[in-house]
């Protein structure tokens, strides 16, 4: 049995692996084994595939494939700067096509009604006029998570793996606002992206979420070209994304190609109803609500990751382990990480590492001698400078299934 397979397309094809081809459904899927999920040939129409998926790595797991969703298992995310081939995936609709983009004449569009003068940035200009900067930021989608709902919310099951830390670089979105004037009034920013609705209308946007001016003029707030020193990978926006560190992810619009300075809440799509909207006040667990009482989500909650070692690890008595990890707190710092071996009866203190910049995720180490053979189970759990600690369950039920910190666990059996 072949060990490395390439799931390119033309592959498959030449090779024969998929007969009925062009027929779409239903087809035989050689080699199952490998294949987390199998999709109908036919929505891959778009070139991008799971067999395809531009430069991700192998083990991302797919959650869908129209729209593409992907996230990176918990030990996929060890290395402290998270390389752009595990990278989560969050998309609502489809990405531009990569030989449709071009780079030369990729513009960005300052418009909206609390905008003073309205304007108009190459990709180039943006580089040239603008004071280049590069910050590591976190981003974690709002549903991260969400696979644990009890009633179940609809949507990606999102388990652990949608959130990342990469360095971006690029330029102020303060410097580039300031450039074109905001007016006094000027409350919120929204973004559009050119990914496309997937019903293929035009007229519709997939996603066109924002943040509050204070938001979008600190120091931090990016709009980014490059992810790791390099070209941002085509699913995670290339050529051009904002990033917006600790806050839910879906405010980072990617394919940036028009930002609106707005005088009242932007009111794109995915602004309004119950998306990225979380119960004002707490409710039990199933409960309905209206969406005049569900309140937009801001900085993220305070979470951790253990990445080293993969759950399911069989470890040596002999041996301490070195128990490894990441931790963030939106815009807060992460002031502690505890460990625990007998399921959060007593805590152990991990090193923790001060974030590179603000809105960085920070890492954690910890040596674990266990006092004995058998099964055991590694919870983390993290603290921030608030004082605020991961709840060992699901927090906040909500309908959409925002916001789980859960505290991360892995299973261990010690021989
Ligand atoms: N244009 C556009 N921007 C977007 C989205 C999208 O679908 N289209 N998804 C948002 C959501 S919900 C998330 S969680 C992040 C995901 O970023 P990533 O795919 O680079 O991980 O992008 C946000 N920006
Ligand atoms: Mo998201």
């Amino acid at each position: 049995m072949p060990k490395k397979i390439n799931f390119d397309r033309r592959n498959f094809i030449k090779n024969n692996f998929f007969y009925g081809l062009g027929l779409g459904l239903g087809v035989p899927v050689f080699y199952k084994h490998l294949v987390k999920k199998e999709i109908p040939l036919l929505k891959d129409i778009e070139g991008i595939s799971f067999f395809n998926l531009p430069g991700k790595h192998k083990d991302m797991v797919l959650l869908n494939d129209r729209p593409i969703n992907a996230e990176a298992p918990p030990h996929l995310l060890n290395d402290d700067v998270t390389p752009a081939n595990k990278f989560f995936v969050r998309n609502n609709g489809i990405p531009p096509r990569k030989e449709k983009i071009d780079v030369k004449n990729w513009t960005l569009k300052i418009e909206g009604e609390s905008i003073i003068n309205e304007k108009r940035y190459t990709l180039e200009s943006l580089k040239t006029k603008f004071k280049t900067k590069t910050l590591q930021l976190t981003l974690e989608c709002g549903g991260n998570g969400r696979s644990e709902f009890n009633p179940p919310a609809k949507g990606n099951q999102w388990s652990l793996g949608a959130v990342a830390c990469a360095n971006w670089t690029g330029v102020r979105l303060r410097d580039v606002l300031m450039d074109a004037g905001i007016k006094d009034d000027a409350v919120y920013i929204g973004y559009y992206g050119e990914d496309t609705h997937l019903s293929g209308d035009p007229n519709k946007d997939p996603i066109s979420r924002g943040v509050p001016i204070e938001k979008a003029l600190q120091e931090e707030s990016l709009i980014a070209w490059a992810m790791n020193g390099e070209d941002i990978p085509l699913l995670n926006g290339y050529p051009l994304r904002l990033v917006f560190g600790g806050w839910p992810a879906s405010c980072s619009g990617k394919w940036l190609s028009k930002i609106v300075v707005r005088n009242k809440v932007h009111d794109g799509k995915k602004m309004g109803g119950q998306a990225y909207r979380i119960p004002c006040k707490p409710v039990a667990p199933g409960t309905k609500l209206e969406d005049k009482d569900m309140c937009i989500i801001e900085s993220m909650p305070v979470k951790s990751i253990l990445t080293f070692p993969k759950t399911g690890a069989i470890i040596s008595i002999e041996k301490e382990l070195e128990i490894k990890g990441h931790a963030w707190a939106g815009e807060l710092k992460v002031i502690a990480l505890d460990y625990s071996i007998d399921f959060g009866s007593s805590w152990q203190a991990c090193k923790l590492t001060e974030p590179v910049n603000k809105f960085a995720w920070q890492h954690f180490n910890g040596k674990i001698k266990f006092p004995g053979k058998g099964y055991f189970e590694v919870w983390v759990r993290a603290k921030d400078e608030m004082g605020k600690m991961q709840p060992m369950v699901l927090p906040g039920w909500n309908p959409k299934g925002y916001l789980n910190n859960a505290c991360h666990r892995i299973a261990l059996k010690v021989v």
